[in-house]
């Protein structure tokens, strides 16, 4: 039989466990825009509580939970600071711009992580002729750097010096678990200066579908009414609610396995000739390397690992994406490194 493909394309991947089926399968559920459904509710209580919020909301997808809480706290016209590389301006269909009608104030960042100096740079000045800023938005862990995560005194920081200049922060906390996991911190922590968070239960976490926001009271009864504007409204959701409270109680814990399992991968890609990786910058469970000085493009080096049973994404023409998630364990990362090792000896015969 042949082996199965190792498939580090994005945490996004893993499906259900049995006790997640279990789970939604016995779920009680309800209507959800009447408020009844109390396994919804029960999430966004658990979910509030484990951040310390007073409430939180449940939306079908991070990009939603983005747009939600953008469209809640800015007004048409206004700006949105964040980071060039950054998900909510790269990967959310320009939803910032066509739906709520803010421009992208965007600033690059090393390792993707901002800093207060550059945001405060990034401010305009408050007066009626220039378009006024409304909101940072940052992402923790940052994807596309490849996992980076916020010291929490940067984020801080960050947060402090937004709100005494009126604006407000958003965190896009997509992967939020694994930050708190890398810095052995819990998400209150972590979270507890931003307006709003969002994270996500389908990523490292492992449940099939959804992402919170969590805040106060009055954002996630202004964040309501918004998400039933895009269609976010479900009826008995307690369906893949049930997955997401499996996912909250026993999904943060064994991150810092993705974790190692990543950075064992990086080591072993360092090891290649013409693939640039740095292990020691790999910090949660994404490892973006260089394949262009194995002779590769991003394209082919993929199709060729493809080929042998391993999948990833390119980021751009010479950088490749994989990440690591709950079901690839030690055994499959291996052999995924193995396989990575013979497509780049191919290449330099
Ligand atoms: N990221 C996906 C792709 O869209 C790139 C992935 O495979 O990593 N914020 C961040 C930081 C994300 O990485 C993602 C998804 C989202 C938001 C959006 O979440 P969903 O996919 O639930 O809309």
């Amino acid at each position: 039989m042949s082996e199965p493909v190792v498939d580090l394309r994005s945490d996004t991947v893993t499906r259900p466990t049995p006790e997640m089926r279990r789970a939604m399968a016995e779920a009680e559920v309800g209507d959800d825009v009447f408020l009844e459904d109390a396994t919804v509710n029960r999430l966004q209580d658990r979910a509030a509580e484990i951040f310390g919020r007073e409430a939180g909301l449940f939306t079908p997808s991070g990009t939603m939970g983005n747009l939600v809480s953008i469209l809640a706290q800015t007004r048409p016209g206004q700006e949105v600071i964040c980071e060039a590389a950054g998900h909510v301006y790269n990967y959310e269909m320009a939803s910032m711009s066509a739906i709520a009608g803010v421009l992208p104030r965007v600033i690059e960042a090393d390792n993707g992580i901002l800093d207060w100096e550059r945001v405060e740079g990034a401010i305009r000045p408050s007066v009626y002729y220039r378009a006024q800023t409304a909101m940072v938005a940052i992402e923790n862990t940052h994807n596309m750097a490849g996992g980076t995560v916020y010291p929490v005194e940067v984020a801080d920081e960050i947060c402090d010096g937004a709100h005494a200049r009126g604006l407000r922060v958003h965190l896009d906390g997509a992967r939020i678990f694994n930050a708190a996991a890398a810095l052995g911190r819990d998400v209150e922590a972590v979270t507890r200066k931003f307006d709003s968070v969002q994270f996500c239960l389908s990523k490292g976490l492992g449940a099939p579908v959804g992402s919170l926001i969590v805040g106060s009271r009055d954002l996630v009864e202004r964040c309501r009414p918004i998400r039933k504007m895009l269609g976010g409204g479900m009826r008995q959701a307690g369906v893949i609610a049930a997955a997401g409270l499996v996912a909250l109680e026993t999904g943060p814990g064994r991150l810092v396995e993705d974790h190692a399992n990543a950075r064992f991968l990086a080591e072993r890609l360092a090891g290649l000739p013409g693939v640039g990786v740095d292990p020691e910058s790999v910090q949660t469970n994404i490892v973006i390397y260089d394949v262009s000085g194995a002779g590769l493009d991003a394209g082919m080096f993929l199709e060729a690992a493809q080929r042998r049973g391993v999948l990833g994404i390119p980021v751009d023409r010479s950088r490749v994406r994989m990440v690591t998630h709950r079901d690839v364990g030690r055994a499959d990362v291996e052999r995924a490194a193995a396989i990575l090792e013979e497509v780049v000896r191919e290449a330099a015969r």
